[in-house]
C-alpha cells in the first residue's frame, strides 16, 4: 500500500474510512460513486485519508486545485480576509470586488467582469448574456435566439445546462428542456457553418472537452469558429472553466490558437481551490447589455471570493504555472507513450490535462483507476475509456514521474 502518514491528522474523529462511507451510504444521496478513499487532508499535490495513507492527487478536483492543495499564499489571503469582511451582497459596494474586476480584465485582456460562484451559474450567465445580447444589439426577434453547442459537451448540471447535453444519462428524467440550443459535431468546421442561422447568437465551444473523454479539437479549429463567429455576426463564448487559469499550458486554452473570443467562462482555479468563484468576462458590447435587476447572485463578488480569486491569478503568474504545466505535462505524455503500455491506445491532451485512452481489449478506465489508488495515485476515468491525469499544476517534476511510473506498472 501507500506511504503512512507523517503529519497532523486534524478533525477525523473516531471513524475510520469504512464508517465515513458507510455514514455517505445512508444519508446522502447516490449521485456519485466516488472511488472508496476519505481524505483527511491535502498539502501542495499530495492528500492523506482518515487513516494516514498519503496520495497524489492526479485529478485536482477536476482542475480547482491547480495550485494544489492549501497553498499558503492563497490560505493566508483567505484567512485573514475572511477575519476582516466575508460577504456583502451586491446591495453595498465591498473593497475587494472592485481590485477584483480590474485585474480579471487585464489578466484576460477583456472589458468586463460579471461575477458569480459555480461554473454552472457562468454558463448560464454566458447564456443570459448572449440572448439579451441577440435581441437588444444584433436584433434577433424575441423568443427567437438559438445558440449552437457541440456534441459531447459538458458545461454544468442546470436545466437549461443539461437541455443541451448529448449524454443519456445528465439528460434523462429532467425534462421538459429548455429550448433554444442546437448541438453540431465537435471538432468539425463545416457542420457548425450549415447550422448557423439569422437567429444564431452565440457559439459555446470547451476548447479542449474535458469531460468528454480530453478531446483535442483539430488544429485550427477555435480559428475557424472565430472567424465563422465574425463572418455572421455571432458571438464565441468559450467554456474555459476546466481549460482555463494555466492548465493546459497557457492561461487559457484558446491562447494555443491566439483566438480572443467574446466571453470567456471562468470557475474553478478561479476560486484557489478554497471558494466557490466563477465568471463571465468579456468585451463591452457583450457584457454591456445588463442593467441593475437584469440579473445577480447573493454571493457573485463576495469579498472572501473576489480576495482568493485576485490572489490566485497573482499566484499563477509570479510561480509561472502554465508554462510549468506545457513543460512537464509534455514530458509526461512522452514519457507514457514511449512506454509503448499495452493497454493504451492513445495519450492525449495538452499541458496537465491529460487523457489516457484504453484499448478495447483493455476497456473500461475505472478498473485501473481503483488499481493506481492502491499505487498511491488517485485519479478518474472521464468517458468510460479514458483515464485523466490532471494534477496541479505546481506539482514537484519527482512526484510526476513517480505517477507516470505508476501508471505504466498499471497499464503495462
Ligand atoms: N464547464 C465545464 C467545462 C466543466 O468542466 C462546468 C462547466 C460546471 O462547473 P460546476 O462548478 O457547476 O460544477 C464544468 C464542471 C461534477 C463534475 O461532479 C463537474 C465537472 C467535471 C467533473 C465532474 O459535476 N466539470
Amino acid at each position: 500500500m501507500t506511504q503512512v502518514n507523517d503529519g497532523p491528522m486534524a478533525h477525523t474523529g473516531d471513524l475510520n474510512s469504512d464508517a465515513h462511507m458507510q455514514l455517505v451510504d445512508q444519508y446522502s444521496a447516490r449521485n456519485y460513486a466516488p472511488l472508496p478513499v476519505v481524505i483527511s487532508r491535502g498539502e501542495g499535490a499530495w492528500v492523506w485519508d482518515v487513516e494516514g495513507h498519503k496520495y497524489l492527487d492526479c485529478l485536482s478536483a477536476y482542475s480547482a486545485l491547480n495550485f494544489g492543495h492549501s497553498h499558503p499564499r492563497i490560505l493566508d489571503v483567505f484567512i485573514e480576509q475572511a477575519r476582516r469582511l466575508t460577504l456583502t451582497s451586491r446591495a453595498f459596494q465591498n473593497d475587494q470586488f472592485g481590485p477584483f474586476c480590474q485585474e480579471l480584465t487585464a489578466f484576460c485582456d477583456m472589458d468586463l467582469v460579471l461575477p458569480m460562484n459555480t461554473g454552472a451559474e457562468g454558463v448560464e450567465t454566458a447564456i443570459k448574456t448572449a440572448r439579451k445580447w441577440g435581441y437588444t444589439v444584433k436584433g434577433v426577434p424575441d423568443g427567437k435566439a438559438q445558440i449552437i453547442c457541440f456534441s459531447g459537451n459538458f458545461h454544468g448540471r442546470t436545466t437549461t445546462i443539461v437541455s443541451f447535453s448529448t449524454e443519456e444519462q445528465t439528460k434523462a428524467h429532467f425534462g421538459p428542456y429548455t429550448p433554444g440550443f442546437v448541438v453540431v459535431k465537435y471538432g468539425s468546421l463545416d457542420a457548425l457553418r450549415a447550422a448557423i442561422t439569422p437567429h444564431t447568437v452565440a457559439v459555446l465551444v470547451e476548447p479542449i472537452q474535458g469531460e468528454g473523454g480530453v478531446v483535442v479539437p483539430p488544429e485550427g479549429y477555435l480559428r475557424g469558429i472565430r472567424e465563422l463567429c465574425d463572418e455572421h455576426n455571432v458571438l464565441m463564448i468559450a467554456d474555459e472553466i476546466q481549460t482555463g487559469l494555466g492548465r493546459t499550458g497557457r492561461r487559457f486554452a484558446v491562447d494555443h490558437e491566439e483566438v480572443k473570443p467574446d466571453l470567456v467562462i471562468l470557475g474553478k482555479a478561479l476560486g484557489g481551490g478554497v471558494m466557490p468563484v466563477s465568471a463571465v468576462v468579456g468585451s463591452k458590447e457583450a457584457l454591456g447589455v445588463f442593467n441593475p435587476g437584469d440579473h445577480g447572485s447573493t454571493f457573485g463578488g463576495n469579498p472572501l471570493g473576489c480576495a482568493v480569486a485576485r490572489e490566485a491569478i497573482r499566484v499563477l503568474v509570479d510561480e509561472k504555472l502554465a508554462e510549468r504545466a506545457d513543460r512537464v505535462g509534455k514530458a509526461f505524455r512522452d514519457r507514457i507513450r514511449a512506454a509503448n503500455c499495452s493497454k493504451i491506445k492513445e495519450v492525449r491532451g495538452k499541458g496537465l490535462l491529460i487523457g489516457i485512452e484504453m484499448t478495447p481489449e483493455a476497456g473500461a478506465a475505472k478498473p485501473y483507476c481503483k488499481q493506481l489508488k492502491g499505487e498511491g495515485v488517485l485519479c478518474k476515468d472521464t468517458v468510460d475509456n479514458v483515464m485523466r491525469i490532471a494534477p496541479p499544476l505546481m506539482i514537484a517534476e519527482a512526484d510526476l514521474d513517480w505517477a507516470a511510473e505508476r501508471v505504466i506498472k498499471v497499464l503495462s
